[in-house]
């Protein structure tokens, strides 16, 4: 399928998704949600990580599409911000590993695309922020809600109501952010980071990604229920009996995901 505004392309079993729309800072319109959509609904079971990235030198994604959405009434904008959740959501319901890459500014929209994924990289010239108040509206993709459950409430509270953008190392302190790289090794560090799980079993990532997700809104005895029916379901698996023979045999394993 050939896109407009986003690049989806495969080196092997890692996926890189690119928001490329630079004019425009990769800002989110409508289309450019839709080719989102459509390029994650594509992915197949071949893809074992997916990193998300932005295209140009500035920018991540500066935002949702504000020429677009200046035009917009009620119900055209509840359609919108439904799009922008749903591409979102499918995003963080993907079993594989998912890694932002975060190369530039990646404000209102453009954080709250980075934080769907599992965990943030960002480049030493990153700045995040979530400046929508600023524009008289609030965060309509998920902002409000992960920002919270990634930072906590005061400091989410903080950006939201000042609008402020903080650069890659306060992003880091705050814990929004893992690890801060130049610009130029960015990519090659995800890169690295997805050649370290791929090795691994996947239905194990699948596993553990589903109990960490499903887990943190729950009490920690139903959370850790749902550890103990997960560790118990790999056992049969072949990927169970591949690792753990591989290890007994000295050699490496190599998992089927089955
Ligand atoms: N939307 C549309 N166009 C944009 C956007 C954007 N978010 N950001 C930048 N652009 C465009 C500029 O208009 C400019 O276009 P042109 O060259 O045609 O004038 C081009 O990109 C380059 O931008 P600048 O010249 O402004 O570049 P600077 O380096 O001077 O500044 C900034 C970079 C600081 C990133 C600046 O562009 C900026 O502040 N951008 C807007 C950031 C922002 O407010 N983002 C939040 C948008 S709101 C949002 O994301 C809500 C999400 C939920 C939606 C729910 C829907 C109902």
């Amino acid at each position: 399928m050939t896109y407009e505004n986003i690049r989806l392309e495969h080196d092997g079993a890692v996926a890189t998704l690119t928001i490329d729309r630079p004019k425009a800072l990769n800002a989110l319109n409508n289309k450019t949600l839709q080719e989102f959509e459509a390029a994650v609904k594509s992915l197949g079971a071949d893809t074992r990580v997916l990193i998300v990235t932005g295209g140009g030198e500035k920018a991540f994604v500066a935002g949702a599409d504000i020429a677009e959405m200046s035009a917009l009434e009620e119900p055209q904008a509840r359609e919108f911000a439904a799009l922008g959740h749903r591409a979102f959501a499918l995003l963080e319901s993907l079993s594989i590993p998912t890694i932002a890459a975060v190369n530039g500014f990646a404000l209102g929209g453009g954080c709250e695309l980075a934080l769907a994924c599992d965990f943030i990289y960002a480049s030493e010239k990153a700045q995040l922020g979530l400046p929508e108040v600023g524009l008289g509206v609030i965060p309509g993709f998920g902002g409000t809600q992960r920002l919270t459950r990634a930072v906590g409430r005061a400091r989410a509270k903080e950006l939201v109501f000042t609008g402020a953008r903080i650069d890659a190392a306060k992003a880091k302190e705050i814990g929004l952010v893992l690890e801060v790289l130049p610009a130029g090794e960015l990519l090659a560090h995800c890169r690295s980071i997805a050649a370290k799980m791929i090795k691994n079993g996947p239905l194990a990532i699948a596993t553990a990604k589903r109990v960490i997700e499903q887990g943190a809104d729950k009490d920690l005895g139903e959370a850790n229920t749902l550890e103990r029916q997960g560790f118990a379901e790999l056992f049969g698996s072949d990927d169970q009996r591949e690792g753990m023979k591989a290890f007994l045999e000295k050699r490496p394993a190599v998992f089927t995901g089955k």
